[in-house]
């Protein structure tokens, strides 16, 4: 199945079955994203010191 990783700042395009997306954070702070292609699929990531 296909998915999207969409940030307000940043979007990983879609993702195919066995591609994956990686992002680096370089502070603490709590994004939200959510998958586009899929209504109520969404999340938080949290990063931590
Ligand atoms: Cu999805």
């Amino acid at each position: 199945m296909t998915h999207t990783v969409t940030f307000e700042d940043e979007d990983s395009g879609n993702v195919d079955p066995g591609e994956t997306y990686a992002r680096t954070f370089d502070a603490p702070r709590e994004l939200a994203y959510d998958c586009t292609i899929h209504a109520g699929m969404d999340a938080t990531v949290t990063v931590t010191d």
